[in-house]
């Protein structure tokens, strides 16, 4: 039988209830008091609550949260202190035509970014934010982007009327009043207002002010446009700060590999949106590896924060998130046990389908999940679904977000505000044809070249079209928070600041061959290419050079165990030349872009590489 959910898309009526005004706590500094009263006479909220990121905190908020139609709490013996969450339809993923990078003149948004005039802008979006919060609470969320105490951390401070979003954020930053210890006098943190407004997609910007550490995002309550610490902060607005102070802020996961001696290795990966980041991060080794010893532990799963260290003259990195914003559908006991096990308490579970069990409590279900689909449920649109639907109960862009912590192999060195030095950085797109599995770098020129130009297909991470390739530097085209002529300018010149580099390599989990079907097994599987990758940092393993760069032999990347061939493996490194030069014309899109403003390096690099094919 199909069941009535309470739950409702974040409306303006469902998150209306009103608390009591709860003053600023005494560790809140003169700065930020001043810049929330002046969110106050914006907003004109019916109440504020001062969020201290305590247990009874966060128990209330989801007991207001179930009140209020935004939550409904799952079974507690299947899914422990987990809730439920629809978002709106119309606001299930972010919307990169109404992200803006805001300033006095459009040279700081580049040719990638869309571009609003600062004034302008201010001027929209408080007309938008006038009164927004009438009837409804205003949230003060306080966090940390970062360990605590590392040189690096950021704090910011986050208004807004969404339950959801504070929840989230409680996950996904160290928030509370742990933050305004880190900020203390300094008028230095990063200005964050939100509002989740009329969820109408005709009234909503994500809009970034780089040079006022400002951000302003109105009209969606989703993901990397409402939980302002994540894209915009630790991506956008750090990526700026970081071009400006030295360090590099992208858009990569971030592991360590241990070997059977126990030495490790620290590995960041670039890939997409939606494109393998957290399933690599938390990868588990087939059995032979772990038999010997091998063992892989995660740091973090989307974002990177890295810095040469000068005493060495290496790059660290720390990731400043404490928590996972990661795709659902897929996530399996086979693709990503670690995953399944980290969403087993304490998680929210957003836009997948919900199912009501004989005894009235609720279970989550999505696609590809260990669980048979069942008899029916509540799609992601709240929709009666049942497996003869023939539509997808869980949008394919559904979410988990789950505490760091629950990672049974999270890295010990996740919290060290020191971070870790970085021994490979790994790029990657979603690649049907054309791509091969592996291949290395000559060197970081070369290899930022081939960052630059990383191609992949769509995902549902975005609104748009899926599966069509496009060019995505650094897996940062949506997230580069300035000019992209800066941005690659910074990359090469990054290299000046080091003594020893990290090597680079790109990798292709998804070509596929004739029959439609992906060419290389995936998920724990990539640990074969991992060890190659690993080996030749450290000097141990073998490479062909080739146009591309440095490439394994068949023979050089172990197959034992698995059902793939050495001609296999050939066809997965194949690189056809009339492919790969078609590969090289369809990068002209964002060469053209960049007409005029394009590093000098990018048009060397590209040269030696037709002069090689
Ligand atoms: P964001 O959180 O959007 O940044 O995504 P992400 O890069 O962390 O991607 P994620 O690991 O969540 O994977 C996205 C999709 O790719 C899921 O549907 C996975 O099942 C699929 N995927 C991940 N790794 C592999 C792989 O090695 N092979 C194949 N074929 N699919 C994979
Ligand atoms: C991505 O799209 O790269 C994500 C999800 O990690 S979101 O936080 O919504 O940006
Ligand atoms: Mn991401």
């Amino acid at each position: 039988m199909v069941v009535e959910t309470p739950v409702k898309p974040v409306s303006i009526s469902s998150s209306s209830s009103v608390r009591a005004h709860s003053s600023p706590p005494a560790d809140v500094n003169k700065h930020v008091r001043a810049w929330v009263e002046e969110g106050v006479a914006l907003c004109k909220p019916d109440g504020i609550q001062w969020v201290d990121g305590s247990k009874a905190e966060r128990e209330g908020l989801f007991d207001q949260g179930v009140q209020d139609g935004v939550f409904v709490k799952l079974n507690p013996q299947k899914w422990p202190g987990c809730y439920y969450h629809r978002s709106n339809s119309n606001d299930v993923a972010r919307t990169e035509h109404l992200t803006f990078i805001c300033g006095p003149s459009s040279d700081i948004a580049g040719a990638t970014n869309n571009f609003m005039n600062d004034k302008d802008a201010y001027k929209k979006l408080g007309g938008l934010f006038d009164g927004c919060m009438r009837g409804r609470t205003m949230y003060v969320i306080p966090f940390i982007m970062g360990p605590l105490g590392s040189p690096l951390a950021k704090v910011g401070v986050q208004i807004t009327d969404s339950i959801y979003v504070v929840q989230n954020m409680g996950l996904m930053t160290r928030m509370g009043d742990v933050a305004w210890k880190q900020l203390g006098d300094d008028e230095e943190f990063t200005k964050c207002l939100h509002s989740v407004g009329d969820v109408n997609p005709d009234r909503r910007f994500v809009c970034h002010f780089p040079q006022d550490n400002t951000i302003w995002s109105f009209g969606s309550g989703y993901g990397g446009n409402a939980l302002l610490g994540k894209k915009c902060l630790a991506l956008r607005i750090a990526s700026y700060l970081g071009r400006q102070q030295n360090w590099m802020a992208e858009h990569m996961l971030l592991m360590a590999v241990q070997e059977p001696s126990g030495k490790k290795t620290y590995v960041a990966a670039a890939f997409p949106s939606a494109c393998g980041k957290t399933n690599f991060a938390m990868l588990v080794p087939p059995k032979k590896y772990t038999d010997e010893g091998w063992k892989v532990t995660t740091l973090g799963d989307d974002i990177v924060w890295m810095w040469v260290d000068e005493a060495s003259g290496r790059l660290r990195a720390i990731n400043p998130e404490a928590g996972y914003f990661g795709v659902v559908p897929g996530t399996n006991s086979k693709s990503n046990p670690n995953a399944l096990k980290a969403c087993a308490k304490d998680t929210i579970f957003t836009n997948v389908a919900l199912v009501k069990l004989e005894d009235g409590t609720y279970d989550v279900w999505w696609e590809d999940s260990d669980w048979p689909a069942p008899a029916d449920a509540l799609d992601w649109q709240g929709k009666a679904w049942t497996p003869t639907s023939g539509t997808k109960a869980a949008h394919p862009n559904s979410r988990f977000t789950a505490p760091m912590i629950n990672n049974p192999v999270l890295d010990p060195a996740a919290n060290d505000p020191n971070g870790v030095p970085i021994s490979a950085i790994i790029f990657g797109g979603r690649r049907s044809h054309t791509i091969p599995l592996v291949f290395q770098a000559f060197n970081w020129l070369h290899g930022v070249y081939v960052g630059a130009t990383i191609g992949s297909e769509t995902t549902a991470a975005a609104t748009g079209q899926v599966g069509v390739v496009r060019r995505d530097p650094m897996a940062m085209l949506p997230f580069i928070g300035y000019n992209i002529r800066d941005y690659l300018v910074h990359w090469f010149q990054m290299r000046k600041k080091m003594t020893d580099c990290p090597r680079i390599f790109h990798v292709n989990w998804f070509r596929k061959n004739d029959q439609g079907k992906f060419m290389w097994p995936g998920f724990g599987e990539n640990m074969r290419v991992l060890k190659w990758i690993v080996d030749r940092c450290h000097g141990r393993a073998y490479a062909r050079e080739t146009p591309l760069g440095w490439m394994p032999r068949a023979e050089d990347i172990d197959l034992d165990g698995l059902n793939i061939s050495r001609d296999d493996l050939r066809a997965l490194e194949a690189v056809d030349a009339e492919g790969f030069k078609a590969e090289i014309l369809s990068q002209e899109e964002l060469f053209l872009k960049l007409a005029g403003d394009l590093p000098k390096e990018m048009v060397f690099q590209r040269e030696l590489l037709i002069s090689r094919l």
